[in-house]
């Protein structure tokens, strides 16, 4: 039942429910893996650091974030960034081949026609504002007027409570759609054999569909190929090796020859010479140790990720002293967390270890990383290093350790 209000007349034979379907089942199938790492992502960051900052009653239960297996957060974080990248063709896909129903007229039949037209406003407007946030805090960190961490978490369960009775609504739709025609015969149909789906209640195919000008097959390739040159420009920015250099996507991502990213420069940190020259001195607890004391402490070496928010990760071989060690001589032998410092001001000045991360033996204050002193834009004098734990908080520049019993 349709009335003569004029609307806009979107005419491509392609769009239908099966098209519509196809990309619904893909993103059926992979943002709750995106989801599911980010939630953890947020516990990861979250747990006694005071980010998010407060957000309610959307505050999950938290666990303590293991250090181990080490490589535990470079893997959530990586698919949630990696995934959440690759996946945008398919979501823009999906939003053009459901266009003609934001045009829905008239815009409210009925209470349940409006409960569901809002619940694609928030479906639509969260996957946006999720991809937007998200692709603004890669490429220009921290330059937000609101804390990234927050308004993206928030805009997270927009997001999924708008999933979730999308997904509840549609489903059977979906079902019915994929089996109404054959993804082989699909593939196999040329744009001169292209025809439209046939009508029905759902709106989405033309009522006049103009000749085709490409084949579903057409449409599903280049959806995929912008998936695939997506993937190939981040992918480099986890995986590390020749593909780190396509990394195009993210800043960070590409490095000096024979460095690592840096996350912050000490300049953009303001951290001046005489900050760390020979007059710099760790404090822990009563304890002032000098650069020459802690390289006389016993010296430990690991092999650890860096994993950043910003979806780049990188792995090294760092050397320093255990943060176990450092405990045991501040005369907290059983250090239940550490609240670590930096020489530098503002949001990353400060942040809080837990018991399994202080206490892991691949814990370190590191001095060194690939048997050279620590770069100034690395954290010289000393920074801090520990399995599993998000790159926010390895600490460069650290001034003071206090480990507590509590
Ligand atoms: N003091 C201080 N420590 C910091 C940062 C910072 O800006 N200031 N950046 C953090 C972030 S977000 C990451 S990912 C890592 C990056 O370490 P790198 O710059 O040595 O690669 O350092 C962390 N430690
Ligand atoms: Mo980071």
């Amino acid at each position: 039942m349709r009335t003569s209000r004029p609307r806009p007349r979107f005419r491509s034979p392609l769009r239908g429910p099966w098209l519509t379907s196809v990309f619904g089942a893909v993103l059926l199938a992979s943002l709750p893996i995106v989801i599911i790492t980010g939630l953890l992502d947020y516990v990861a960051y979250g747990q006694g650091q005071g980010i998010p900052g407060d957000v309610g009653l959307l505050r999950l239960p938290g666990f303590d974030w293991p250090a181990r297996p080490a490589w535990l957060f470079r893997l959530t974080q990586g698919l949630h960034v990696g995934l959440g990248l690759v996946l945008v063709p398919v979501v823009l896909a999906k939003l053009w081949s459901v266009i003609p129903k934001l045009f829905d007229w008239p815009p409210v039949r009925s209470l349940a026609h409006a409960a569901e037209r809002l619940s694609l406003l928030l479906l639509v407007g969260g996957v946006l504002f999720e991809i937007a946030t998200g692709l603004l805090n890669i490429q220009y960190d921290y330059a937000f007027g609101f804390s990234f961490y927050t308004a993206h978490y928030i805009g997270a369960w927009v997001f999924i409570a708008a999933f979730v009775a999308h997904v509840a609504l549609k489903l059977p739709t979906m079902i019915r759609a994929l089996r109404s025609r054959s993804l082989r015969a699909e593939l196999a149909t040329p744009r001169e054999r292209t025809e439209s789906e046939p009508p029905d209640e759902t709106g989405l195919v033309a009522e006049d569909p103009a000749p085709p000008t490409m084949s579903r097959r057409g449409a599903l390739g280049l959806v995929g190929g912008g998936v695939l040159l997506v993937g190939v420009l981040t992918a480099g920015q986890t995986i590390g090796g020749p593909l780190r250099g396509a990394a195009l996507l993210l800043p960070r991502g590409r490095e000096p020859e024979g460095d690592f990213p840096v996350n912050r420069t000490a300049v953009a940190a303001r951290i001046s010479a005489a900050d760390t020259g020979a007059a710099w001195r760790l404090t822990l607890g009563g304890l002032s140790l000098s650069r020459p004391d802690l390289l006389a402490l016993p010296q430990h070496t690991a092999r650890l990720p860096i994993a950043c928010v910003e979806g780049w990760s990188t792995e090294q071989t760092w050397t320093g002293v255990r943060l176990r060690d450092l405990a045991a001589l501040a005369g907290v032998p059983e250090p239940a967390s550490a609240f670590v410092t930096s020489l530098e001001q503002g949001p990353f000045a400060q942040a809080t270890l837990n018991a399994a991360q202080v206490r892991d033996p691949d814990a370190l204050l590191a001095l060194r990383v690939n048997g050279r002193e620590l770069s100034l834009d690395h954290g010289f004098p000393a920074r801090v290093i520990v399995p599993a734990l998000p790159g926010v908080h390895c600490t460069k520049w650290v001034r003071s350790i206090e480990f507590r019993s509590v």
